[in-house]
């Protein structure tokens, strides 16, 4: 074990990580740029010839900058072929994803094949972290005995096996890698002190704890989170019964020293927080009572909302769904990144579309579209159109100028706000008429 902290304070530890997307990649870039030889890892040959000319596939602030300069430096080079870079490596972190299925079943074959690849190629003093956000009771129940069939070898003393949970969230995902207090919990004492010891080389502050606590504690943030907007979206449908502003009420709430209630919006997406709560309750007796997924229900109908305030606003002006074209504005499941995965405009736009409408996207990041057609600028998406969804709090859909996007649009425009970033008040004297979560009184919802 005394080699083992030397080579990590040296930076002679070969590492390789398993898996080089949104997390995977931001984890090897910045373990080359303390110092360390890594090989990074993926099944997609596009992922490793872009890291390898010294580019980031994924668009992630910074990561361009570092990816290229450790590229460059000689310490950082990716590969397909996994045998021969956890035959040459003395530590393995593990980053595949782990999602759920359509039963909200968590989906572990990623993790069990890398486990199967590293088990096979292991050597004595190997350290293994799993990073990959996994349902409690995985590491001991799961990932322990089974590297320790493949390898022949006992945990905690033949090799290190720990759990060390990702804390990042795409758009900031390098600074929080550092920033952010990193857990860090062994099957077995050496192993948290040898992960700790590994992950310090990084990351500002390391806790020591044990694997089966982290499994919880990290599934308990994202949760506690999903929870907290599924209130904020409920409380928004509250708000709108007794005729009140959900932003203002939200905000006068929030005064109270103990009291943050997050932001209500057009349904939470995502890789994380649609799916992190499934995890936590995997396999759990809960009976009827289960505010986890009440939570997560409640979330899941607000693209529903979202269409259905749409459909209300048309009614109301007298136009029907299926002779309207609808501007959806973002695709991206929050502001300022690229990333659509779980994204409430997904839902939004298949739903506007089964429902007839004509549906045209716009998203200054990202390229996916949902089968919506594709709007080139913001302009020329809501031309003609005769109402606005804002589905993506993007800066660029604060600043739009309304004067100037009424004239564009037929006669009696409407704007949904799901992210009330637009002057309700402003809109409503332009012209428009004004609709948003958790705003004014509404009925038939
Ligand atoms: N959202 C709201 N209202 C809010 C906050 C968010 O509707 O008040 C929506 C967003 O628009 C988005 C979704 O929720 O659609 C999730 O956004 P997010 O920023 O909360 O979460 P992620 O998925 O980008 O990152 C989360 C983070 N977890 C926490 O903040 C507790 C991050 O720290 C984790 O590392 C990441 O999940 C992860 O990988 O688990």
């Amino acid at each position: 074990m005394k080699k083992l902290v030397k080579d990590i304070q040296n930076r002679s530890l070969y590492l390789t990580v398993l898996g080089s997307g949104y997390v995977g990649l931001p984890t090897s870039a910045l373990f080359a740029d303390a110092g360390f030889h890594i090989i990074a890892i993926d099944i997609k040959p596009e992922v490793v010839k872009t890291v390898n000319s010294g580019a980031s596939p994924i668009n992630e602030l910074g990561l361009n900058d570092l990816v290229s300069r450790n590229v460059q430096a000689g310490r950082l080079k990716a590969t397909l072929n996994s045998t021969e870079a956890l035959t040459q490596a003395d530590a393995v972190i593990i980053s595949v994803q782990t999602p759920i299925d359509q039963n909200k079943k968590p989906n572990l074959s990623f993790l069990m094949k890398a486990l199967e690849e590293i088990g096979n190629t292991m050597k004595e003093g190997m350290v293994v972290v799993v990073s990959s956000t996994v349902p409690p009771g995985i590491m001991l129940e799961k990932v322990k005995p089974k590297l320790e069939s493949l390898s022949d070898l006992k945990a905690d003393v033949g090799f290190y096996l720990a759990y060390v949970p990702e804390r990042i969230a795409p758009g900031k995902a390098l600074k929080e890698f550092v920033e952010s207090p990193r857990l860090a919990g062994g099957v077995g004492p050496n192993s948290t002190k040898i992960a700790a010891e590994l992950f310090r080389t990084v990351c500002k502050k390391v806790i020591e704890t044990d694997a089966a606590t982290a499994e919880v504690a990290k599934l308990a943030e994202n949760t506690f989170r999903d929870v907290n907007i599924a209130f904020a979206n409920q409380l928004a449908l509250i708000c709108e019964q007794h005729g009140v502003d959900a932003t203002e009420v939200i905000k006068l709430a929030n005064t109270h020293p103990r009291v943050n209630i997050h932001t209500p919006g057009p349904g939470v997406g995502g890789p994380c927080l649609p799916k992190d709560p499934y995890l936590l309750i995997h396999k759990t007796k809960l009976g009827d009572q289960n505010i986890i997924k009440t939570a997560r229900q409640i979330s899941d109908y607000m693209p529903k909302y979202i269409v259905r305030i749409t459909l209300q606003a048309l009614k109301h002006i007298g136009k029907n769904i299926k002779n309207s074209k609808i501007a959806v504005l973002g695709t991206a499941y929050k502001a300022n990144i690229d990333d659509s995965r779980f994204s409430p405009s997904g839902p939004i736009i298949q739903n506007l579309l089964s429902l007839g409408a004509k549906v045209i996207a716009y998203d200054p990041y990202c390229s996916e579209f949902f089968n919506a057609e594709q709007g080139e600028s913001l302009i020329e998406t809501v031309k003609d159109s005769d109402c606005i969804i804002v589905a993506t709090d993007h800066p660029e859909f604060k600043e739009i100028n309304l004067s100037r996007l009424k004239k564009s649009m037929k006669n009696n425009p409407i704007i949904v706000d799901g992210r009330r970033i637009i002057d309700s008040v402003e809109a409503n004297k332009v012209g428009f008429k004004y609709c948003g979560v958790g705003y004014g009184v509404r009925d038939e919802i």
